[in-house]
Parts: C-alpha cells; structure tokens; sequence
C-alpha cells in the first residue's frame, strides 16, 4: 500500500527492489526548485547532500520533458516518477509537474527504523489532475491567523498538490489586509470574535506570503467581502452606513446583519479603492467579492453591486470571484461562482449563470465544509451544514451536486474553513487534517479511480509524515491509525 493522497492517474508498483536512500542528491533544472525538493526529502528525514563525490547519495534526477506525465492530459501540471535500479527520476512537461514529482516521492518514502537508511518502494507514477482549480478558502477574519501560520497552511495545501489558498481577509469583526488608500481600515484589524488582540497583513507581509506560495505554485486569491459582511468597514467609515454613523465593533458569530448602500455616495469609491489596492497588489489572476449572506437588501439593489463589483475587478485585469450568490446578479462569461449552501431552490438559477458563462467552484458545506463538525460530540466547529466525517468529505461528486449543471461548467473544487471556533493552529490543523486530503483527491482523482477503503487506509499511513511536519490532526474512528 502506498500513501499518496491524492491518488495518481497511473500507478505500477514494480517487482525491483526498493530504492534505499541514506542521503540524497538533487539535480534539477534550477537551484529554487531543487532547494524545495531538498525540503521534501529532509521532510522526510533523509539527508540532502550536496557533495557529489559522496558515495552513499542517491540522485533525485528532475528533468523538463514535454511528453512527461499520464498519456493524453493536456496540463502543465502533468508529471511522471520512476523510481527502480537506485535511480529516482522525475519529469515533467513544467516545472510545476516537477514539484508534484518530489510531494509524491516525499509521500513514498518509507523512513529508516532502528538506525537504518529510509527506502523508496519501486514504482513508476503517471499523473496529472482532474481539475486545475483545486483550492482551500480560510477565514483570518473570525480568528486571526497571520504570516507564519499561513505559511504552514501553504505548505499542508501543497503537500497535497492544491494550487489555490483563498483568503477571506475582511467581514464584520475584522479587516486583515492593508489597503494603502485606506490607511484607517487598520483600526478595524484589532477584534475577532470573543475579542481580544488580532493583527492584520501589510503590503509586505502579503506580498511576502505570495512570494513564499508561488515558490509552491500556489495562488493566493483576496477575498474583500461586500455588500455584506462589512462591520469592519463601516465601523471605520462611518460615511458607509445609512445615517452616517460609524457602527460599533462586533465581536459575535451572528452572520447577515451588515450592509453597504449602493446609492450612497461613499460606497462607489470604497469600493474601488479597495478593489484597485487588492488588484495592484495581488499577483494571480482572481479577486474573490464575497457577495454570501446579505440579509437586508432588495435582490434589485443587490444584482446593481454584482455588476459594479464584476465591472470594477474586471477593469483591473483580473477575473472576478463571488459567493453562489452572485448568481442573482448579472454574471458574466468568465465570471466564478463558488458555491456552497445545498439549496435546491435555487439551481435553476446557477444553471442560468452557467448559461450565461458563468464557472463554478464547488464548496458544498455538506461535504467541503472543514469547520463543521466531525460528530455532534466534537468539540470544535460548527454544525449549520451537518456534521463532515472523513468520509463525507470524501463521498461526493463536484458534477452532480448541482442539479442540471453542465459538466463543463465546474471549474474545480475548493475545501473552505471558517474560524468561528478555531483559535490556535493546532485547532485549525485539526479540523483540516484528515479531510483535506479527501477534498484534495476529489479535486485531483478521476471519479473511478477513487476508493475509500484504499484512502482510509492511506490516510491511516500519511499520519508519521503529518507528526514529523508537526501538523496536528484528528484521529477520527474511521480510519485504523497506526500505534
Ligand atoms: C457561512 S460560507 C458563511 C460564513 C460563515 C460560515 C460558517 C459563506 C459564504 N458564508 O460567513 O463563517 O458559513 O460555516
């Protein structure tokens, strides 16, 4: 049994013998990539050396081939591995393909008891996924979460090949990003819920995070949420509200309460400077303007902050992204949706959107939702969306959870957390781990390669590789952990 999760297009475990690796030498076609592979290997506890006169060290070839990977995947993502006769070589048709080469090889290295070297099985992998969009929303508003803890986020997301982490940065209790039009919006970075002393991302810390998430080919996407979800906002400005007055910090979980008003002459120029701010400073294509939960608007009012938030994205450059509810506006082609509250009532309405162009992320909180809880007992998370065990989060379709959606239309998939409850990293990497990787492999596996009994059972032997990263986990009952 091999722990990969997710589980390649193509895997042929061979009758050679395992590769033994006591240390390892890396040749790659540039030193940044070949330092992240070297970070891969000494992940998983083998030396990395660099003296090529040293006998002992296997050499993990990476080399640039564009007829690389599982045979007929178009993607840039596409990647081949063969390990056999004390040979470890990777290819890929990009470099990207290269990096999933070495999270692969870092899952199959088997590390060394009692004093012996660690061995790699023999085994040759082809592989690409099924979707480019594999993503993880956070939320840092609700509890803050900040430069170093997104990072380990980052490298938990990219161990598991994701390429997107979406940041939910603004909502009522809290503002975490800097806009440098709007200097006074750091007043709101210092609350969260149940109160208490927060923080928020300068320029530099965001630029740094990106820097630091592009090294692993992942995107970071900016969520500024509007026209709800703004308490932050308006308790800053209070030219924002209805009478002028700034609102009082919030501290609570309640949802749907906030709101902009579209003909108040305030709200046209707040949103484009800090959609411009976002934009000038965000590097990846996507910006993400909310649109989820706004209670107290009139749909007509509603529809008339989709088109000038989409208009307003669009004007920069990049493609915008709302909440499934920005189907009840004017979506245009190119346009995301993510969805994810199961409401039939309204699927004939995001079968419109998709008519109209529209792409969707699957979100489904029934399934995709990390902050719900495993079992009614659990102690962390939420419970609006039922409670998500392993298996939930792995036994789900991204083309059939919208009635009548075209296939073609889904654009990937996305596991969400939201931090009402979660306050420490452990928390945070309880709730992700085990069930990211069940997102994970629905977003990257072919429906019919997928298996639960055999990703249980990989779960079950991933959990060294997750201690050894000191990411916290929970040992939920159905997965046989090992001792
Ligand atoms: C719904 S998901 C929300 C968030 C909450 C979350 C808790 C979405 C678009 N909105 O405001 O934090 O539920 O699960």
């Amino acid at each position: 049994m091999l722990p990969l999760i997710p589980w390649p297009t193509e895997v042929t475990a061979t009758d050679a013998p395992a590769v033994v690796v006591p240390a390892v030498r890396v040749d790659a076609p540039d030193p940044a990539l070949a330092r992240l592979v070297a970070e891969q290997v000494e992940a998983a506890g083998v030396p990395v050396s660099d003296d090529v006169t040293d006998a002992r060290a296997v050499t993990v070839t990476l080399r640039l081939d564009p007829a690389a990977g599982s045979a007929g995947a178009e993607t840039d993502e596409r990647y081949t591995l063969r390990v056999a006769d004390g040979e470890i070589l990777a290819t890929a048709a990009a470099p990207v393909g290269l990096l999933h080469a070495a999270r692969t090889l870092r899952q199959l290295v088997v590390p060394g008891t009692d004093g012996a070297a660690a061995a790699v099985p023999a085994v040759v992998v082809h592989d690409a996924p099924r979707y480019a969009w594999r993503g993880l929303s956070l939320d840092v508003v609700r509890h803050w979460f900040g430069p170093e803890d997104l990072r380990a986020v980052v490298d938990l997301a990219a161990s598991f090949k994701l390429r997107v982490l979406h940041l939910h940065l603004t909502d009522d209790q809290g503002w975490r990003i800097e806009i440098p039009s709007r200097p006074e919006l750091e007043k709101a970075s210092d609350n969260q819920v149940g109160g208490g002393s927060a923080g928020y991302l300068t320029v530099e810390d965001y630029t740094a995070l990106q820097d630091y998430a592009a090294q692993r080919y992942v995107t970071i996407v900016p969520e500024f949420d509007m026209p709800g979800h703004v308490n932050a906002a308006t308790h800053v400005y209070g030219a924002l509200t209805s009478d002028g007055v700034a609102t009082d910090a919030y501290d609570g979980i309640e949802v749907g309460f906030s709101r902009l008003w579209f003909d108040n002459p305030a709200t046209e120029p707040f949103l484009r400077d800090v959609i411009g701010d976002l934009a000038r400073t965000t590097r990846g294509p996507w910006v993400h303007v909310g649109g989820d939960e706004v209670l107290t608007m009139e749909r007509e009012e509603f529809a008339r902050f989709v088109e000038l938030a989409q208009r307003i994205v669009r004007e920069h450059g990049k493609t915008p992204i709302f909440w499934q509810e920005g189907s009840r506006g004017p979506v245009e082609p190119g346009t995301l949706l993510q969805y994810w509250e199961p409401k039939g009532e309204e699927f004939d309405r995001f079968v419109a959107a998709a008519d109209a162009g529209a792409r969707f992320i699957m979100s489904p909180g029934n399934h995709a939702y990390l902050d719900m809880k495993y079992t009614p007992e659990h102690p962390l998370g939420l419970e609006w969306a039922g409670h998500v065990e392993l298996r939930d989060s792995y036994d789900w379709e991204p083309t059939t959870v919208i009635d009548g959606l075209p296939t073609s239309s889904v654009e990937g998939v996305s596991a969400a957390i939201w931090t009402e409850t979660l306050t420490t990293r452990d928390e945070l990497f309880s709730m992700l781990l085990p069930r990211l990787g069940a997102v994970a492999e629905v977003a990257w596996t072919a429906a019919e390669r997928k298996d639960w009994e055999s990703f249980a059972a990989r779960t079950a032997a991933s959990a060294p590789a997750w201690r050894a990263s000191g990411w916290a986990f929970h040992p939920t009952p159905q997965v046989a952990w090992p001792e």
